[in-house]
């Protein structure tokens, strides 16, 4: 239900203004590389949440921001309260060098929604919020959904506002920089249902040509950074059998985590950071610091994912001669979704006439968090070539609009439309 004008009894997303701002918001932190970067509490994610600040703000709806800096629009519905809500959320932060849609998406169908329901006058008859969770990606301060995560109740604020990033910035204090910490107790309003419209960032709907993703829920992520502590010496005068190579050591890992994962065949592993000390051409690495992200349906799999990683780092330490320490950064449980949320939500792309099928989310998402809490559901649309994370990350305009329409679909039909 998406056109150029308003019905006069029924919300409508305006399907041009959706597009138009998530090409805006998707212009804020371009990098060299033709992606953006807005990494979390950076001044140019600052500069996106100005942006849905001043669009929530012209929608008409009440923004309150919490004290980790989730940031929420709010339409109050008949019974004027902030209970018993209906909430859609995601997040604008980004990866390194991410594509346009990837959280953006979320927050700005969500704010087209309430926008339909203003420009419509109807009154839901209780509250609707949208929310931007604060470091949803993780890629600065880990655990990655960590707004939603502190809102949902499963992190204290204390220990959140404490977590530094590579350079020993804390978050409070980058909150503090871009002056983003809001009044709010996180938590604050705590929704019924909670639903989440997402590009798909894998390949399943653009190969099997379905238009609309119904999520059944999101596979388990364990995230580990791993230092290798060995001795430098001459690259050009260390015999091969006298070096405690570092270096050697991590790749020895990474090639087993490959291995492990294909026979697992459905555990996912990768080291997607590594640095090398003294990183030098000549000089064997006396240390190399990198990361591991495990992930898996199965909450037993993942686990004994973790159990063969730290056995193999065991193993290699002894015969590598080397030291090895891990930190344990993250570890998110597979959810499930609300069954009958879900339903709704295949009810509503079937009653649309979209091609659907359900499938879990390979990706980690503020609605695995918010599950701890409400009824919670996605919508997903495909992502072209399976491609996100990257600046190539594509979806069609006729597929983020269809998102949307099932989106309000849900709404409506939750609300009892
Ligand atoms: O890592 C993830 O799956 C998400 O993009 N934060
Ligand atoms: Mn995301
Ligand atoms: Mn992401």
């Amino acid at each position: 239900m998406t056109s150029g004008g308003n019905s006069p009894s029924r919300p409508v997303v305006r399907g041009d203004v959706l597009l138009g701002q998530i090409e805006s918001l998707a212009s804020v932190g371009l990098d060299s590389e033709g992606g953006r970067t807005r990494l979390a509490l950076s001044e140019s994610e600052k500069a996106g949440r100005d942006l849905v600040v001043r669009w929530m703000e012209e929608a008409g709806l009440e923004v309150r921001v919490d004290r980790i800096g989730n940031i929420f629009g709010i339409l109050r519905g008949a019974d004027g309260g902030l209970g018993n809500g209906l909430m859609i959320g995601s997040h604008i932060d980004t990866v390194i060098h991410a594509g346009p849609f990837d959280g953006c998406y979320g927050v700005l169908s969500g704010l087209a929604v309430l926008r339909a329901f203003r420009e419509a006058g109807v009154v839901p008859p209780r509250p609707l919020a949208v929310a931007a969770f604060t470091n949803e990606e993780g890629v600065r301060f880990q655990p990655d959904m960590l707004g939603s995560l502190v809102a949902a109740g499963g992190m204290p604020l204390g220990e959140a506002l404490n977590i530094a990033d590579g350079q020993g910035c804390t978050v409070g204090e980058a909150l503090a920089a871009i002056g983003c910490s809001g009044g709010e107790e996180p938590g604050f309003l705590l929704p019924s249902e909670y639903l989440e419209l997402h590009v798909e960032q894998g390949p399943r709907l653009d190969a099997e040509k379905k238009r609309i993703g119904v999520v059944e829920g999101v596979q388990g992520i364990s995230w580990w950074r791993v230092t290798v502590e060995g001795t430098a010496n001459h690259a050009g005068t260390t015999p091969m059998k006298m070096r405690h190579d570092a270096g050697y050591a991590a790749a020895l890992v990474s090639v087993f985590l490959r291995e492990r994962s294909l026979s697992s065949g459905t555990t996912l592993a990768t080291v997607g950071t590594i640095a090398f000390e003294p990183c030098a051409v000549n000089v064997i690495p006396s240390k190399a610091v990198f990361t591991v992200d495990l992930r898996d349906p199965d909450g037993a799999k993942l686990t004994e994912a973790e159990e063969g990683l730290a056995a193999f780092l065991e193993k290699t330490a002894l015969e590598e001669g080397v030291r090895i320490l891990s930190e344990h950064l993250v570890r998110c449980e597979p959810v499930v979704f609300d069954r009958e949320l879900v339903q709704t939500v295949e009810d509503a792309a079937v009653s649309k006439g979209y091609s659907s099928m359900r499938l879990v989310s390979g990706a980690g998402h503020d609605a695995q968090m918010m599950a701890g809490v409400c009824r919670a559901a996605m919508i997903f649309v495909p992502s072209i070539g399976g491609v996100s994370h990257s600046p190539d990350e594509k979806t069609s305009a006729g597929d983020l609009l269809a998102g949307v329409d099932v989106l309000l679909d849900v709404v409506l039909r939750v609300l009892g439309f």
